[in-house]
């Protein structure tokens, strides 16, 4: 079993792993070098596959009966993802109109969907803590500018390929701290090590020798 610290928790998310110092983790979602999320590999990543095949069967075939009254900012749903056609744990974000902006908790990426594909996630899918957490890499801004979210698309670009996002490859990273956004959710400071090949990749440093940071 696992020693889970409760010193982070971004409002049901998993905390992150104390004692220690480096943890293997899929780079799952990409804004930008300084917004991004990571799954922990862990006895989770299974369960969250089986969980996904769950909601999938579920949602896909009684879909009627569950579409809430109404949707609100802050509401938790189940949600459709129309690159995998599976269902998956989300929070609504926003709304405007029809359309409802939702972020999947287990990966962390965004989409709009119609509110009407919207469907009340059931308690029994709420078990598992959401498995995505919100990260910054350490020590780094964009190059030429002061602002910490000015990254331009060739600098997001390469950090997703450097972190292999959504490819499911393994990188390690190391939290050096933390903190707390306005909203109240946790975000984890962390560098990333890309271990791969034969030599070591630390992430950050790669992004400022090749003049994105
Ligand atoms: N079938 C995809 C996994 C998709 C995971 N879902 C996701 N958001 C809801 N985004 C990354 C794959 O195998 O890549």
């Amino acid at each position: 079993t696992e020693n889970l610290s409760s010193s982070s928790n971004n409002s049901g998310s998993l905390p992150w792993p104390s004692g220690r110092e480096y943890v293997e983790v899929y780079v799952s979602s990409v804004a930008n070098p300084s917004t991004f999320w990571v799954q922990i590999l862990s006895s989770n990543s299974v369960q969250l596959d089986e969980l996904v095949a769950q909601m999938t069967l579920f949602y896909s075939s009684e879909d009627e009966q569950n579409l809430p009254d109404t949707v609100s900012v802050g509401d938790i749903v189940a949600a459709p993802f129309d690159m995998d056609s599976s269902w998956y744990r989300a929070k609504v974000m926003g709304i405007q109109d029809s359309n409802a902006d939702v972020l999947y908790l287990d990966y962390g990426d965004s989409t709009y969907l119609d509110k009407s594909r919207l469907c009340t996630l059931s308690p029994n899918f709420l078990k598992l803590p959401f498995q995505a957490i919100e990260c910054e890499l350490s020590g780094i801004i964009p190059t030429g500018s002061g602002a910490n979210n000015d990254w331009s698309e060739a600098a997001v670009d390469r950090f997703e390929e450097l972190t292999y996002s959504a490819k499911w490859k393994v990188l390690m990273a190391k939290r050096v701290g933390a903190k707390k956004l306005a909203s109240g959710d946790v975000v984890q400071i962390v560098e990333l090590i890309d271990t791969n090949s034969e030599k070591d990749v630390n992430i950050g440093k790669q992004l400022v020798h090749e003049r994105y940071a």
